[in-house]
């Protein structure tokens, strides 16, 4: 090789390296981006799984970087994904707080880093002003008295007059808990048939929906004429229990859940199931919107719910479309 040809070819590798560098800093510069970072409760349960994968094909379709962490249900995994968060200064922070209480002390800490936080599905409660923007989730107390208005309706179409009630709850002191309860309390209060024989905490998981589907048909047997149950998975949990305790469910035992997934509404077709209040779990597209005007410092919503419907055996439920979830 010529001493020419050797330095025509080392300029050649010069500037394509330039090139490279260039491109990728151009590269860079056209994608700054948003980070957001969210703290999920967990797998629990149909809904979970679904939102989940919702909100990260949400953050795909907007072009939003996410970090996800799973707690596996545990309040301080929460508290310490959202400590992660403040640490790798993410420009948004969003989480579904597995309980109501208990926030304040990571709340302050993000506060004071500046960076703001969305509740995703579930609320806290606290004292405080402005740890958070605001909450993006379902009106469950609207859930949970459009299930008590279902079994009114219920009662006269079936011209009962006492109607013994089993509740299997969610997690103790979690926004869903509470409000599904309070609801539709409030919308049986004051007909005399009814009776809440126990209310039992099951945890949103179907393990427990089955233990304590067992342990009230243990101790109440026949009496039981309701089964008032505060997400699909309990009740799925619990309906072989009743099978197997020789009662049909949906006949012999109304059955009201909330969140209509596909197997919930799948059974609600075979009969075995009455009434699905509807929780969406499709919150990606709203909070990564909401996450971009809060990072543009554009004020939002302090409150967001989306809309619901309710599937029952007052409707033709062949034409219920596919869910999704
Ligand atoms: O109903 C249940 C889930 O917070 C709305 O949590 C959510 C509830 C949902 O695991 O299935």
């Amino acid at each position: 090789m010529t001493v020419k040809k050797f330095y025509f070819i080392i300029s050649i590798l010069l500037v394509s390296v330039l090139l490279v560098n260039c491109s990728n800093e151009t590269e860079q510069a056209a994608e700054p981006g948003l980070l957001l970072g969210f703290s999920q409760i967990g797998t629990e349960s149909a809904w979970r799984i679904g939102n989940t994968r919702d909100i990260e094909e949400a953050a795909e379709n907007k072009g939003i970087n996410l970090m996800l962490e799973n707690a596996n249900q545990k309040q301080e995994n929460q508290i310490a994904a959202i400590r992660r968060f403040i640490a790798y200064q993410v420009d948004v922070i969003a989480f579904s707080p597995i309980v109501e209480d208990g926030w304040d002390n990571v709340l302050e800490e993000a506060k004071s880093a500046g960076i703001p936080v969305i509740l995703v599905d579930r609320d806290i409660s606290t004292e405080k002003e402005g740890l958070t923007s605001c909450l993006i989730g379902a009106d469950f107390y609207k859930e949970g008295f459009m299930a008590g208005e279902y079994l009114v309706r219920k009662a006269d179409s079936l011209g009962l007059e006492h109607v013994n009630i089993v509740e299997i709850t969610g997690t103790t002191n979690s926004t869903p808990m509470r409000q599904r309860q309070a609801g539709f309390m409030d919308a049986i209060a004051g007909d005399e048939r009814m009776t809440v024989m126990e209310s039992i905490d099951g945890d949103f998981l179907k393990s427990r929906g089955a233990e304590n589907m067992r342990y009230l048909l243990e101790t109440y047997g026949e009496d039981i004429d309701v089964v008032y149950s505060h997400n699909d998975e309990m009740t799925l949990g619990a309906l072989p229990e009743i099978e197997n305790a020789g009662f049909v469910p949906g006949k012999d035992i109304i059955i009201i859940s909330i969140d209509g997934g596909q197997e919930a509404i799948d059974v609600l077709k075979k009969g075995k199931i009455n009434c699905v209040v509807e929780c969406t779990p499709k919150l990606g597209k709203i909070l990564m919107e909401t996450a971009v005007k809060l990072k543009a410092g554009e004020s939002v919503q302090a409150v967001i719910h989306p809309e619901e419907q309710i599937f029952s055996d007052e409707m033709d439920t062949s034409k219920i479309s596919p869910r999704g979830y």
